[in-house]
């Protein structure tokens, strides 16, 4: 089984850097690093030059320990040692490193004092002020750290889901023509619907004779050739895209889908529960002793942990485990729930479909509400609406609600919210409208207390219903604006205002983590498809997809409810 030479490469370094976080001997931390380099820049791959019977100790800053475990990752694409580190350390802590200026001492510091594991708690407590009150560290150094975050993007540029999609779906077809190709099943990330994609993980199952590795590689898209091995193969596709394929026997295939869904955190996490019942948990299944017990299916493999079937987008070690423990999994919703969409954009503004066209093709989609939401006049890119344009379109939809009884057309705005927090149409004006949809577009930069303050004082207008987007992070484009999130949804949920999660790709706004937060808070959410043209319509499915990241159920969004309670909802 070719592993390629990067992959043995960031096995030692994430290894080398947990036994640093550890306190390990600096001297074994360096004989990592230093393996990890040799490995990575050598011009042939370790798998060619086991087969040829060469020597790996021979390698410059490879002794025989080193061979030894190399050699083993070549067979097995196993580090145990790794995976030992792993149960004691959480694995996101190695990547706390990689920001300037934090060495292990520091982040096992932040870790042990304020539970920092990841880049995200790590943003968190800077923006709280908490890191100051941590020994060795200061005001200048929380500022220096927040400073870095900003920065901070993470290793490499990831994919969005939906190009992800646009990627994964013609390769998985093609596969599926392949002679004697049984399952086909993509799994990490993807399947776990994370909004980013770092690569592909492909799982098959294929009579014994089948000759699935050539096709795959033959295929069209693949621009270069990592590894090519009988049962796992990685190569880059044009699109830049890595992809990961692994041939599986039937009887592991629920095994090994478990295994590669990930989350590498919910892994480990259930391999320990396994390891106290006495069992093993790998890619292969479920054993006792040398026994497989379960693995041709993941619920087999949830069965024996005592676990039901728990929903790939909830496996990031979030709580789902004791959740399923306790009987207390959330019934996610799902897209047959949406009745509605509450934020939808004509070419009255920038829109590029009219009221009707957007009108019909909701009716196509089954909706039994729509909100027509276009800009108001402080946008004037986008040709926002004034009161004098507003009350025209609003007459526009009477006259389409009197004549038929398909859909109900919702007289709405996206209203903006000023600097000073007043929205950008008078109260005179709103109080015409079922519901107001309230958004920041511009003055990103004010301090975090002038921008919390800002969108309470939003908030606080008796018309604003939802606010929309509320971050306003594009990924990989532009970060959110500093505002105090948890005040946001608290004051949202005093005055039962609904916070939006925009289901554009590149927004989906709020994160995942954050709808978790709106639901343990009480907030409810409007998962809307910002839709500029009726094909946006479908971008509904990405917010359903990171409502079921966040946990949100049917009873957490308010476009799940008939009209009539969701008007009553608004004080209509
Ligand atoms: P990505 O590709 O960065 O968006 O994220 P994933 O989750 O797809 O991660 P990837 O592609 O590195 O690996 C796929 C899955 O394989 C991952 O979710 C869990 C599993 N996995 C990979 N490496 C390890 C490991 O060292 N330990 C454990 N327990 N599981 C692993
Ligand atoms: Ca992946
Ligand atoms: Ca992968």
């Amino acid at each position: 089984m070719p592993v390629h030479n990067r992959e043995i490469a960031d096995k030692f370094d994430r290894l080398a850097d947990l036994l640093e976080i550890e306190g390990a001997n600096p001297f074994r931390v360096r004989a990592y690093h230093n393996a990890a380099r040799t490995v990575r820049g050598y011009p042939r791959s370790m798998a060619d030059l086991l087969d040829d019977g060469e020597d790996l100790s021979e390698l410059p800053d490879i002794g025989e320990d080193l061979a030894e475990k190399i050699r083993k990752l070549v067979e097995s694409g196993e580090l145990p040692l790794l995976d030992e580190v792993e149960e004691r350390t959480p694995s996101a802590l190695s990547e706390l490193m990689k920001i300037e200026g934090l060495g292990a001492k520091r982040v096992k510091a932040l870790h042990d004092a304020l539970e920092i594991d990841t880049i995200d708690d790590l943003k968190a407590a800077a923006e709280r002020g908490d890191i100051r009150s941590v020994e060795g560290f200061g005001e200048k150094s929380e500022e220096k750290i927040k400073q870095r975050l900003e920065k901070y993007s993470g290793d490499e540029k990831r994919t969005q889901l939906i190009e992800a999609e646009e990627i994964a779906k013609p390769l998985v077809e093609y596969l599926k023509k392949a002679e004697g190709l049984k399952d086909i099943a993509i799994a990490g990330s993807y399947r776990r619907r994370k909004e980013t994609v770092g690569d592909l993980d492909i799982l098959i199952t294929a009579r014994q004779d089948a000759d699935i590795m050539d096709h795959f590689t033959d295929y069209d898209e693949v621009e270069e050739i990592v590894s090519k091995g009988k049962t796992r193969s990685t190569v880059y596709l044009r699109s830049g895209m890595q992809v990961d394929l692994r041939v599986v026997p039937q009887v592991s295939f629920g095994a090994a889908q478990h295994y590669f869904t990930g989350s590498r955190d919910h892994n480990i996490a259930v391999r320990k529960l396994g390891i106290k019942k006495g069992y093993k948990v790998n890619e292969y299944g479920v054993f006792k002793g040398d026994e497989r017990i379960a693995g041709k299916t993941e619920k087999s493999v949830y069965g024996k942990m005592d676990l039901p079937y728990i929903e790939p987008e909830l496996r990031e070690n979030r709580g789902e485990l004791e959740a399923a423990r306790d009987g207390k999994l959330p019934r996610l919703v799902t897209l047959d729930d949406i009745r509605g969409n509450l934020h939808t954009h004509t070419r009255s503004t920038d829109g590029h479909d009219s009221m009707e066209k957007m009108a019909e093709a909701a009716i196509g989609r089954g909706y039994e509400y729509l909100a027509i939401t276009d800009h108001s006049r402080r946008l004037t890119v986008a040709n926002g609406l004034d009161a004098k344009r507003l009350r025209k379109q609003l007459q526009a939809i009477d006259k389409y609600n009197d004549e038929q009884d398909d859909i109900r057309l919702l007289k709405s705005i996206e209203v903006d919210i000023l600097e000073d927090g007043k929205l950008d149409l008078p109260d005179s004006v709103l109080k015409e409208l079922d519901f107001v949809l309230c958004a920041v577009h511009h003055k990103f930069d004010l301090s975090r207390k002038k921008q919390t303050e800002r969108m309470v004082r939003a908030l606080d207008n008796r018309y604003c219903h939802i606010l929309a987007h509320p971050s306003g992070r594009l990924i990989n484009e532009r970060e959110a604006y500093e505002f105090d999130l948890e005040k946001i949804l608290q004051e949202a949920a005093d005055r039962d205002c609904a916070i939006e999660l925009n289901a554009q790709p590149d927004r989906l706004d709020l994160t995942d983590e954050s709808c978790k937060m709106a639901k343990e808070l009480g907030v409810k959410i409007s998962i809307a498809s910002d839709a500029h043209s009726v094909t946006d319509l479908d971008y509904m499915r990405f917010g359903i997809d990171q409502a079921r990241r966040g946990w949100l159920e049917k009873g957490d969004v308010i476009n799940c409810l008939p009209l009539k309670k969701l008007l009553k909802r608004f004080g209509r």
